[in-house]
């Protein structure tokens, strides 16, 4: 640093020419406001002999101008928002050919697209038969299987009082219609405890052109909240009340109103699917004997709603069944996405950290690597921006960077001592210098930076900035001394790969 006292005093040569600069400057300043004056009072004179209508429309296009200079002075101004930039999701496909088509666009860019694919495939092979898909869905044990059973006399269905029996989707034509074809779907029960088993499930009532949701009581609020959701898809629903036969009618009744007040728009069909149970008869010797007794069956009535929908709304439905059957091929595309750009994001980030600690192993003088690792954040983040296909402004970026610099620079001393503790693990390194100390903090840096940019973008479709640096401090501050070794050992190896 230049100590004040032994400023070099500036020669009388170079002091006269600024004097002499200055002098000119006023003068130029002077004639300047002299000549504005002047204008000003020409055209005050002028406007003075102005008519009164053209003098009001001078001065309104005066405010316009004025007015419309201050926008564009405030758009450019105006305090911005760090990085808010939302991915657009792209709406349902209008129809199979629309899918068909994300579909080969994503195929050519490395997505595994078989998911959807079958979706797709389905509703082709779907719409090429007349019959209507009637999907009984609900949780397990309450009798779906045995209503089909019932309804279709088909005694090869398996039915049983412990839970989860049904595991895979079945189909079975309900016989003797001439009125319809219609096919009946057994699905396995939601509320198991496989989640495969509640996934084809539930894709199931996606692709079904009416659900029978199958209960055996009360619903619960997340019985409520699975119908709310198929009816939000779009989904022609009636609830099948099944095991009537253990109520008394009174609170049958009751169950049927809360019902109805819970889900006012949705039939509630009492039935009795029947089947046979074992009970304990005590014969006149007074011994015990287990028998087999039938209930009978009561499911009339579920068969004409059935049949009812079928023939008087085939038309509607299978327009709602193909619109059901696109969305779920298309959140079928959409999760496959999802997953690829999480594995791309993984490579990025890792690419982008081995180029960090390169840099700033490389780096010769102070300062020069915080300004690479700059430009390679703001580059990171604009990368993984572009995976997610976010539009983010650069202004932004560097922004939302110079804000995580920010977080940085506090921890760094703690981040270069960590890394000197860990590196003397490794022999054979020499003297540990700046660039090795640098490239480790720098390893765990662009780690956790790129790791919760890439988070906040698959969750939120954006760069909400608060949320990402709210992650990045978390990743950036937790399991310290496992990720230090990590990014060590990382340097140590590079080290190894130049001599
Ligand atoms: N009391 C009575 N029991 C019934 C009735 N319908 C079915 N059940 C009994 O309920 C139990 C479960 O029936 P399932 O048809 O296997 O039930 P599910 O919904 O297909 O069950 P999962 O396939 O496990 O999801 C069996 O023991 C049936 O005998 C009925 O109307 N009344
Ligand atoms: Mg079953």
């Amino acid at each position: 640093m230049v100590d004040n006292d032994n400023k070099p005093s500036l020669g009388r040569g170079l002091r006269l020419l600024i004097a002499l600069a200055l002098l000119l400057l006023v003068a130029v300043v002077l004639m300047v406001v002299l000549q504005l004056t002047e204008s000003a009072l020409n055209i005050w004179h002028l406007l003075g002999q102005m008519s009164p209508t053209l003098l009001g429309l001078y001065l309104a296009g005066l405010v316009l101008f004025a007015f419309a200079a201050l926008m564009v002075a405030w758009w450019f101004f105006k305090p911005r928002k760090p990085v808010q930039a939302r991915r657009r999701e792209a709406p349902p496909p209008k129809d199979a050919a629309e899918l068909e088509a994300r579909l080969e666009q994503a195929a050519g860019k490395g997505i595994a697209t078989h998911e959807a694919r079958t979706e797709l495939r389905e509703l082709q092979q779907r719409q090429q038969r007349e019959t209507i898909y009637v999907v009984l869905f609900g949780p397990v044990s309450a009798g779906k299987s045995s209503l089909i059973k019932a309804l279709t006399g088909d005694a090869s269905i398996e039915t049983d009082p412990r839970a989860g029996t049904t595991r895979y989707i079945a189909h079975y034509a309900l016989p003797d219609d001439e009125q319809a074809d219609i096919t009946l779907t057994d699905a396995p029960g939601i509320l198991d405890t496989d989640p495969d088993k509640v996934a084809r499930a539930r894709d199931e009532a996606r692709r079904a052109h009416l659900v029978v949701y199958v209960t055996d009581g009360e619903l619960t609020r997340d019985q409520y909240q699975e119908i709310s959701e198929l009816l939000a898809f779009g989904r022609p629903l009636v609830i099948a009340l099944n095991k009537i036969d253990r109520y008394a009618p009174e609170d049958l009744e009751a169950i049927k109103r809360r019902i109805a007040e819970r889900a006012p728009d949705v039939p509630v069909i009492a039935v009795r699917a029947g089947g046979t149970e074992e009970v304990i008869r005590v014969m006149p010797d007074g011994s015990e004997q287990r028998v087999a007794r039938e209930r009978p069956a009561d499911i009339s009535a579920l068969r004409d709603a059935i049949r009812d929908a079928a023939t008087r709304r085939g038309r509607r439905l299978t327009e709602l069944r193909d619109q059901s059957l696109l969305s779920l091929g298309a959140e079928k595309l959409h999760a496959s996405i999802a997953e690829y750009r999480r594995g791309q994001a993984e490579k990025l980030v890792k690419q982008y950290t081995r180029k960090a600690m390169l840099g700033a192993m490389a780096a010769v003088t102070p300062g020069t690597d915080l300004l690479i690792q700059g430009y390679l954040g703001v580059s990171m983040v604009k990368a993984l921006a572009n995976l997610y296909e976010v539009r983010v402004r650069e202004m932004d970026l560097e922004q939302f960077v110079e804000l995580a610099s920010k977080n940085v620079g506090k921890r760094m001393p703690v981040l270069l001592a960590l890394s000197g503790n860990v590196l003397k693990a490794f022999p054979g390194i020499g003297t540990v210098t700046g660039g090795i100390l640098h490239a480790v903090a720098y390893g765990m840096i662009f780690d956790s930076l790129g790791k919760a940019v890439a988070k906040t973008l698959d969750e939120t479709g954006a760069l909400e900035s608060g949320r990402a640096l709210n992650y990045f401090e978390e990743t950036l501050g937790g399991n310290l001394e496992n990720r230090a070794k990590r990014f060590a050992r990382l340097a140590v190896e590079e080290i190894a790969k130049r001599r």
